[in-house]
């Protein structure tokens, strides 16, 4: 530990802190821009800056270390002024159309611009002119809007990617893929990872808000949602619930009030995944291979792998994400049942996630010609929907999804977060290995939030060796321990987004100065084991509604039926 006087205040911190971490941590605030805890700690917007007494001119904060003796000032008319001076800078060159920028009043420049009461801009700025990309399926670019602070880059780095960077020098300084090209023409996969990391509207998802409305306007089509199990665990942030509030009752009450024909659940087609899944891992295990079966719901996952570890896409599961199964569902077994053409139903999937918006385009998520999904929009796109039209959601009563396909077990829910889709993988594999309803039910040894994580598991003295990685940057760590021959397993969880989908790049964003305190990640996991915990059936095959689509339809698991409508190939 060392002493520290700062502001006048004498505390003792643990030595190896910053300043900002110092200040922070006896309660004194320091604005910044470019710092984002755990990703980007640089220095570079001069925002933090502080008065250090010895130092020579003011140190930004965020990257000076804390020594015994310190004495700083975080609020001297000298600060003040410095850090005023460095944001009206900012602003100068930055596109102020707040009032209509997805995100006004989420803007960590807006506040910045407010806190530190600017009231003018002294300085012209620049203003040069780019174009917006807004070329890649899932995700917009606008360096207009840009604050070149680099977290977007740092956020890319992280997942080992490294499809942008900073392109130019001075003035004309852009952060894009290399050469300026567009996001669709770089390894960008597509997680979002960057857009949840800006503080600005720079980065954005793009949005498909204006089709579905169209859908939901048209009398002649039947308009079917799904909601992601993670949505239910942030959509609340939006409407001020604390973080870590599961919304599920007033999710559904919303979606009906926005005149959705049907609100089905994902969950019940992670049930079924895990049918297909298991299945096919017991295959795979009897079949001698290929092995380890790795886990291919995440889309940010299955191009990261195609671009990065193509050697191992015979080992992706042949199972399509959850939402795209239902999908096809929804097509064939929903549209026969209720006797409508599945060309007049259109599916929209409300998802957590921006990779969404691309894995519905993609040539193999069809099945007879048609799409599996019409529309994907994320947490925040359903959020806007909802205010509007103007839905008071926090009145809103608690409503169920509709039968059939809105029905789930607790297993279907925990797929929102890393370790869940292999947890609930385990359950139903355990029973049908043993041939018994066992009591094992919560797996905890692949749970929490490490990036990696491997473990074993006995079912009927046969020993499974598994492993969860969540952020792409520590699946490549697993594989590349794969590839070298120094691990071995039988099955494997990859998540494309760090914490999987809870953190997906389309959740509502939370500020840095939040995440300073508040571990996101693990607040919105404690919200979906609360709800696996809540549910009486909390095993996939136990799904009444699961049983009944295999008795009617599907016949049984890995048939014909479901290699048609719920399998796909990807191509080496
Ligand atoms: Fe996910 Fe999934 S859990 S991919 O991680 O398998 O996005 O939430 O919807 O499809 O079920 C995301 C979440 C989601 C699918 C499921």
């Amino acid at each position: 530990m060392v002493k520290v006087t700062i502001d006048g205040i004498t505390k003792e911190v643990p030595k190896g802190y910053t300043v900002l971490e110092a200040a922070h941590s006896i309660g004194i605030h320091i604005p910044t821009l470019c710092y984002l805890k755990d990703i980007n700690q640089i220095g570079a917007c001069r925002v933090c800056l502080v008065e250090i007494e010895g130092a020579k001119g003011l140190q930004a904060s965020c990257v000076y270390p804390v020594s015994d003796g310190m004495v700083v000032r975080t609020n001297s008319p000298k600060v003040r002024k410095a850090r005023k001076y460095n944001v009206e800078l900012i602003l100068s060159a930055h596109d102020r159309n707040c009032l209509t920028c997805v995100r006004n009043k989420n803007c960590e420049l807006q506040t910045l611009a407010d806190e530190l009461n600017i009231n003018e801009i002294s300085f012209d700025g620049e203003n040069i002119h780019y174009p917006i990309d807004d070329l890649s399926p899932s995700i917009v670019r606008d360096p207009n809007k840009c604050v070149l602070c680099r977290r977007c880059i740092a956020a890319c780095n992280e997942q080992t990617v490294y499809a942008i960077g900073i392109n130019n020098r001075g003035f004309k300084s852009v952060v894009s893929p290399v050469f300026g090209r567009s996001l669709n023409e770089s390894p960008c996969i597509n997680c979002g990872q960057c857009l949840i990391s800006c503080p600005t509207g720079a980065l954005r998802e793009k949005s498909s808000i204006e089709k579905v409305w169209n859908a939901l306007n048209d009398p002649d089509t039947h308009v079917v949602v799904q909601t992601a199990p993670a949505v239910r665990a942030a959509l609340g942030e939006e409407f001020g619930y604390p973080i870590g509030t599961l919304v599920t009752g007033k999710m559904a009450a919303a979606l009906r009030r926005l005149g959705f024909d049907r609100i089905f659940d994902t969950d019940f087609a992670a049930d079924l995944t895990i049918m297909e899944e298991g299945n096919e891992l017991l295959k795979r295990l009897k079949n001698g291979g290929p092995l380890p079966l790795i886990t291919s719901c995440s889309p940010g996952w299955v191009k990261f792998c195609e671009e990065y570890y193509p050697e191992f896409i015979e080992n992706l599961s042949s199972c399509k994400s959850p939402h795209m199964m239902l999908g096809a569902i929804i097509k064939t077994y929903y549209a026969q049942k209720v006797g409508i053409v599945p060309e007049k139903i259109f599916v929209v999937s409300v998802m957590p996630c921006t990779a969404k918006k691309y894995e519905i385009e993609r040539p193999e998520m069809t099945f007879y010609g048609m799409k599996n999904v019409d529309a994907v929009i994320t947490t925040r796109e359903l959020a806007r929907m909802i205010k509007e039209a103007n839905i008071n959601f926090n009145a809103l009563p608690d409503e169920d999804f509709d039968d059939p396909l809105g029905e789930s077990t607790g297993a279907g829910v925990i797929f929102g977060v890393t370790g869940g889709v292999m947890e609930a993988a385990l359950r139903t594999v355990a029973d049908i290995v043993e041939g018994k309803d066992l009591d094992t039910i919560d797996y905890n040894e692949v749970r929490g939030l490490d990036g990696v994580r491997e473990s074993s598991v006995t079912i009927d003295g046969m020993e499974i060796k598994i492993a969860i990685a969540n952020g792409t940057g520590n699946a490549r760590k697993l594989l590349d321990k794969v590839k070298a021959g120094e691990a071995f397993y039988h099955f494997i969880e990859i998540m494309g987004c760090p914490g999987g989908c809870i953190n997906g790049g389309g959740q509502p964003i939370v500020s840095s100065r939040v995440r300073m305190d508040v571990d996101v990640k693990a607040l919105r996991a404690k919200a979906i084991y609360a709800e696996d915990a809540g549910k009486t059936i909390r095993k996939s095959h136990k799904n009444p509604q699961i049983i009944k689509i295999y008795e009617e339809f599907l016949k049984e698991p890995l048939s014909e039926t479901s290699h048609h409508l719920l399998h796909t190939e990807y191509e080496s």
